[in-house]
């Protein structure tokens, strides 16, 4: 069944800068600089601090800067704004001045015939730009939900984000560097450095991912230079793959005739091995590869867990649907906790790797509690699981999720 987005009022009332508390239903107090928020799971206190270029978002940790966007930011927009845009760091050593102008970006490595740099100007003058919207994920995304919980950083929903960014194809710089027969995989570094161990993070791509026409060099991130926390003045832009890949404050691009094998490629960020990408609980996987590309995920924006609806009235079930490239096919939302599915609006298409949103009109008839769920399956028929995985380092979470309302 199609509806109408019904979105557009309400819009325009956060646009004015009212109605957001009222129609979401929290108060916007909780989302203020200094405020506690909590998330709903043990041990889910966090401050709100705003960072330079930041409103106040969620801290989970200071040094290095990791900042969760609040969710009810996913309900006001299929694109994020920048300053809500959530910040992953490995390493304490956060770059705190760099020049525009005299920034390089060195591109080397021993499977390459010639290497040389490039400036900012050099990416925006000798190249043809390109715009693409994508969703930025961090591997553990949701980690917090995994039941037996992992260790890791005890993320909610708010490490992703949905933005258009502009830059140059990576292929088109790495046409200049007479790339070698020889050539396997292509490295990335940035400013940042480890100050306390781990490793300075550097990720490699193999040759065949790194030369996709739509890897970009990226210095703008929704028409305006990226936010410093976001990797300015230039990052790598990886759409449909999870975000420890999406290099920051990029440096230096290295292609090599090895397969890297740095810490932040193992044992870091891998996955078992397996069709499920699975083990049992506790156990860990026998084989594991570097990440890939994301699962296919959805989620209920506009309603909240423990929210009152009116019986008899309409409640408008939105929510976000996105995967690794393939594009949105169709969001089904069942409000019977799974057992019946129709299928959604589904809202502007800004391409296969954004975010696409869906809109549901849901009038409960009776009095009562109502276990919300959306499903999406993208345009290869993959759809998402409705039981729950598990995995060691809590990541790839895409289980179809429950909000559950009372009507009254
Ligand atoms: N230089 C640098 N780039 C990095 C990282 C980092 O620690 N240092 N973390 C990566 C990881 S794991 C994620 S999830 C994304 C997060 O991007 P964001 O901070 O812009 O949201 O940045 C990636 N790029
Ligand atoms: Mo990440």
């Amino acid at each position: 069944m199609a509806v109408p987005p019904l979105s557009s009022s309400r819009r325009r009332l956060i646009a004015a800068g009212i109605g957001a508390a009222v129609t979401a239903g929290f108060g916007r107090s909780a989302l203020a600089q200094g405020a506690t928020f909590d998330h709903p799971f043990a041990n889910g206190g966090r401050n709100m601090v705003a960072y330079p270029g930041k409103r106040p978002l969620i801290v989970l940790t200071s040094r290095p800067p990791q900042l969760e966007t609040p969710f009810e930011v996913f309900n006001d927009g299929i694109l994020t704004p920048n300053d809500a845009f959530f910040v992953r760091y490995h390493n304490a050593g956060i770059p705190t001045s760099i020049d525009p102008d005299t920034h390089l970006i060195k591109i080397g490595g021993n499977a390459t015939g010639k290497a040389f740099a490039l400036t900012l100007a050099d990416l925006k003058t000798k190249f043809k730009p390109v715009e693409i919207v994508a969703v930025n994920q961090c591997a553990g995304n949701s980690r917090a939900r995994f039941n037996p919980r992992v260790t890791g950083g005890q993320l909610g929903d708010g490490a992703m984000g949905n933005a258009r960014w502009t830059g140059v194809r990576l292929r088109d710089v790495l046409a200049l560097a007479e790339v070698r027969k020889s050539a396997k995989q292509v490295t990335f570094d940035g400013l940042d450095n480890a100050l306390f161990g781990g490793g300075d993070f550097v990720k490699a791509l193999t040759l065949d991912q790194a030369m996709d026409a739509d890897v970009l060099i990226a210095w703008q991130m929704n028409g305006t230079d990226l936010p410093w926390l976001n990797g300015y003045p230039v990052r790598l832009v990886v759409p449909g793959y999870y975000g420890t890949y999406w290099i920051k404050h990029l440096s230096q691009i290295d292609v090599v005739d090895e397969v890297y094998d740095g810490f932040w490629m193992r044992p870091a960020y891998r996955i078992p091995d397996n069709d499920c990408i699975c083990v049992a609980p506790g156990t860990a996987p026998a084989a594991t590869r570097p990440i890939g590309r994301f699962n296919v995920r959805s989620f209920i924006t506009s309603v909240k867990e423990g929210q009152r609806i009116p019986v008899g009235g309409q409640t408008v079930i939105r929510g976000i649907a996105f995967d690794g490239g393939e594009g949105i096919r169709e969001v089904g939302v069942s409000t019977d906790g799974g057992k019946s599915w129709r299928a959604a609006f589904l809202g502007e298409d800004l391409g296969r790797y954004s975010f696409r949103e869906f809109t549901f009109a849901f009038v409960p008839e009776k009095s009562g509690a109502y276990d919300l769920r959306a499903c999406a399956w993208n345009r290869a028929g993959v759809g998402q699981p409705s039981t729950a995985v598990w995995q060691p380092a809590g990541y790839m979470r895409n289980v179809v999720e429950s909000v559950n309302v009372t009507a009254a």
